[in-house]
C-alpha cells in the first residue's frame, strides 16, 4: 500500500499486534453485550434467544473495534466507549437479520450459521431485529458523558446513521437497484449509506466518548467515511473471489441477483485500486492524531487486506 507522510511509520504499524488487539477488544465487547442484554431465559425467552443467537454468532466486531480504537486515539478509556461500541453492534446485527429476510436478500447463512429466520421463523426474526435496534438506543441512552458531547449528541449520531437518510436509504436504493443498470455515482450513494454511515458513526462515537476536540471528531468522521467505502468495495470483491465457507455467508450472491457492485462495473483490478486509494485517504485523515492512532491505522490496513 502506498504510504503517505501523515500516517504512523509503516514499521510502527507492522509492530502493532492486530490479532491480539482484535481478540482482546472482541472479548471485552462480548462480555459487555452479555451484561447489557436480557438473559436468554428472560420472558419471552424466544425473542431473547433470537437476539442473542445472531449477536453471538461470531461476527468480526469490526465496528466496535473501530469505536474503541477511536476512543484510544483521542486518549480516552475503554469504559465509557464500550456501551457505545455495543450499541453500534446491536444496530449492525439488526440490519443483518433484516437484510437476510426473504423479503430482502433472502439468505440462508450468516456468520457461518443458518440465518435468524431459518432458525426462529420470519416473525421472530423481524422482531429480533426490531428489538436489537431498540436495545441499541436503550444502551446509548444510559451513557454518562460529561464533556462536549452529552447523551443527546450520542443518540443523535446513532439515529442519523441508522435512519431513513443513511442506513435505511442505502438499503432502499440497494433493493430498488437490483436488476437495474446503475451508474458508479449511484453505487457510491448506496455504499455511503448502507455501509459507510455506520462505520463513520462507530469511530465518531468512540471519539465522543473520549471528549475529543471538534477537529478530532471531523478527522474521525473523514476516516470512517473512507474506510467504510473501501470496506464495501472489498466486501463486493470477496463476494466474487471467496467461497461461502470462507465468508460464512452465501458467496456469489451479488451476481446471482444482478446487484450492482464495483467489480461488476469497473472490474476486480480497478476495484482493488479504488479500495486502496480510499484507504490511503483514510490514513491521511488521521493526520491530526500525529501517530497516536496506530490501532485505527492497523484496522484500516486489515480491512483492505482481509479475506473474509
Ligand atoms: C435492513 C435497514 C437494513 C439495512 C441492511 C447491513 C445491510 C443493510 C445489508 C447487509 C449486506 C451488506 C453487504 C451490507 C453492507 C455492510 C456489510 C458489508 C456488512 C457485513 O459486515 P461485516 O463483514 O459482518 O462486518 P460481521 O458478520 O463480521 O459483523
Amino acid at each position: 500500500m502506498k504510504s503517505n507522510g501523515s500516517s504512523a511509520p509503516a514499521a510502527q504499524r507492522a509492530k502493532f499486534d492486530l490479532d491480539r488487539y482484535l481478540a482482546d477488544r472482541t472479548a471485552a465487547v462480548n462480555r459487555a453485550l452479555d451484561q447489557l442484554l436480557p438473559k436468554a431465559t428472560t420472558k419471552p425467552a424466544t425473542i431473547h434467544k433470537a437476539m442473542r443467537y445472531s449477536l453471538f454468532a461470531g461476527g468480526k466486531r469490526l465496528r466496535p473495534a473501530l469505536c474503541l480504537a477511536a476512543a484510544e486515539a483521542c486518549g480516552g478509556r475503554l469504559e465509557p466507549a464500550l456501551p457505545l461500541a455495543c450499541a453500534v453492534e446491536c444496530i449492525h446485527t439488526y440490519s443483518l437479520i433484516h437484510d437476510d429476510l426473504p423479503a430482502m436478500d433472502n439468505d440462508d447463512y450468516r456468520r457461518g450459521k443458518p440465518t435468524n429466520h431459518k432458525v426462529f421463523g420470519e416473525g421472530i426474526a423481524i422482531l429480533a431485529g426490531d428489538a436489537l435496534l431498540t436495545q441499541a438506543f436503550e444502551i446509548a441512552a444510559g451513557c454518562r458523558l460529561n464533556g462536549r458531547y452529552p447523551c443527546q449528541s450520542v443518540l443523535l449520531e446513532l439515529t442519523q446513521a441508522s435512519g431513513s437518510l443513511q442506513l435505511i436509504a442505502g438499503q432502499v436504493a440497494d433493493l430498488e437497484g437490483e436488476g437495474q443498470k446503475i451508474s458508479a455515482s449511484q453505487l457510491k450513494y448506496i455504499h455511503e449509506r448502507k455501509t459507510s454511515a455506520l462505520l463513520r458513526c462507530s469511530v465518531r462515537l468512540g471519539g465522543m466518548s473520549a471528549n475529543c476536540s471538534p477537529t478530532q471528531l471531523a478527522a474521525l468522521g473523514d476516516f470512517g467515511y473512507h474506510v467504510g467505502l473501501a470496506f464495501q468495495i472489498i466486501d463486493d470483491i470477496l463476494d466474487v473471489t471467496q467461497t461461502s465457507e470462507q465468508l460464512g455467508k452465501t458467496a456469489g450472491k451479488d451476481a446471482a441477483v444482478q446487484k450492482a457492485t464495483y467489480p461488476a462495473i469497473v472490474g476486480l483490478e480497478k476495484s482493488r485500486r479504488i479500495a486502496a486509494r480510499l484507504t490511503s485517504r483514510a490514513f491521511a485523515a488521521l493526520k491530526p492524531f500525529r501517530g497516536r492512532a496506530t490501532a485505527l491505522e492497523a484496522l484500516a490496513g486489515y480491512l483492505l487486506e482481509r479475506n473474509k
